[in-house]
């Protein structure tokens, strides 16, 4: 009885998560590959965004969302993961709607699942870059569903399940690890208690999962010389940049954790952004530690929707939907359907809870 009470207590966390995804895609999205932005330029679209009279067009969602949104409807209909169906759902989405901004590559894997009617769904994933697979942030960018999904599952039921959803589109081991260390950090902030957030412990415990995680296994294809543990060195330059506090300029961050496509140059990002925006950051006028992790993730440049959308979903799934702003999160194209497919999953966490 007391595991659903406790996954009851998690409903607004669930929401949090996924409604912080789309907010960090929207709000972000405007800034992807252009020059990065100024402390001035942000703080005034981020106060214009609040103020409750603005009434503006709905900022729209990119791929992230499109393909965070299958993932979770793929969960929510099949109660559990399903590759054809998370497969023809990705496929059915591009061609539905097809300039949401998807990665240049990754839109041949969709025509090859078609052209092969989804005979072997991982094959064309695998054909991908003569064999060496995509390395882009694609699976991370969609992975939130699993990890609330994977609420109460074993680490390895979640590792295994973000690993094979990542493989529809993302073979390479920078792919679909970094797809996993994104599942992993939102479900270490579902499960750390409100208030009690120790920075330094949350990294520590991601590194020792990642540590597991990235121990090459026998189906692992390692490029000769390629090392083994990018994630868990990525997560250790993160807690040098902590030690450092306010002293981490951007320019800094970028250098060091990157602020690209790849996965490996964007996932430790969006976790740096969470933990870091848990205090004030010297020009980020919010005192919303919520809204300051968007904010924060914006302000680093690149690849912006994508890792204020990882950054978004991890400050969620901590904060809960009570500290989102309700005058920023109305901007958000498809806000009901985020709430409705949180709930949902929440719906389904605790009806397996109760017969466990
Ligand atoms: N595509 C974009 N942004 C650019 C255009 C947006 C513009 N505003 C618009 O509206 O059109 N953003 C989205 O793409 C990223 C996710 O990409 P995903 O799904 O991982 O795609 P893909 O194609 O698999 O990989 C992306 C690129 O990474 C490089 N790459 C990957 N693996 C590689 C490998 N093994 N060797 C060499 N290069 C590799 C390639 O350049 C791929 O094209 C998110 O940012 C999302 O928001
Ligand atoms: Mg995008
Ligand atoms: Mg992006």
């Amino acid at each position: 009885m007391a595991v659903v009470e406790a996954v009851e207590a998690m409903a607004g966390r669930f929401r949090g998560c996924l409604v912080g995804a789309l907010m960090g895609d929207c709000l972000g999205a405007p800034f992807e590959g252009e020059p990065r932005a100024s402390p001035s330029v942000l703080n005034s679209y981020f106060r214009r965004l609040n103020d409750p009279d603005l009434k503006v067009p709905y900022k729209q969602y990119t791929d992230d969302t499109a393909m965070m949104r299958c993932v979770a409807l793929s969960l929510i209909e099949e109660k559990g993961y399903v590759a054809q169906d998370m497969a023809k759902r990705f496929v059915k989405e591009f061609y539905a709607e097809p300039r949401r901004g998807y990665g240049s590559n990754v839109v041949d894997v969709f025509a090859a699942l078609r052209a092969t009617k989804f005979r072997d769904v991982y094959a064309p994933a695998a054909m991908q870059f003569n064999g060496r697979g995509s390395y882009g942030n694609g699976g991370a960018m969609r992975a939130a569903p699993i990890a609330l999904f994977c609420h109460n599952s074993t680490m390895q039921e979640l590792v295994d399940t973000a690993k094979d959803m990542a493989l529809l589109t993302h073979a390479n081991r920078l792919g679909y690890n970094g797809t996993v260390l994104q599942c992993l950090a939102v479900h270490e902030a579902l499960q750390t208690p409100k208030n009690d957030l120790n920075c330094v412990k949350f990294v520590e415990n991601l590194i020792e999962k990642m540590k597991q995680v990235e121990k090459p296994g026998k189906d692992d294809i390692l490029d000769e010389g390629e090392e083994p543990f990018v994630y868990v060195k990525k997560l250790e330059r993160v807690l040098g940049l902590l030690e450092c506090k306010d002293s981490v300029d951007t320019d800094q961050v970028e250098e060091e954790l990157g602020v690209d496509i790849s996965a490996h140059k964007s996932v430790a990002t969006a976790i740096y952004s969470f933990v870091r925006a848990s205090c004030p950051i010297p020009n980020i006028e919010t005192e919303n530690e919520f809204q300051r992790t968007l904010h924060y993730a914006v302000s680093l440049g690149g690849d912006t929707d994508t890792i204020a959308s990882m950054a978004g979903s991890i400050a969620g799934a901590y904060y809960g939907i009570e500290k989102v702003p309700k005058n920023l999160e109305r901007h958000c194209e498809a806000l009901a359907d985020a709430i409705e497919q949180a709930d949902q999953l929440h719906n389904l966490v605790k009806a397996r809870a109760s017969t466990s």
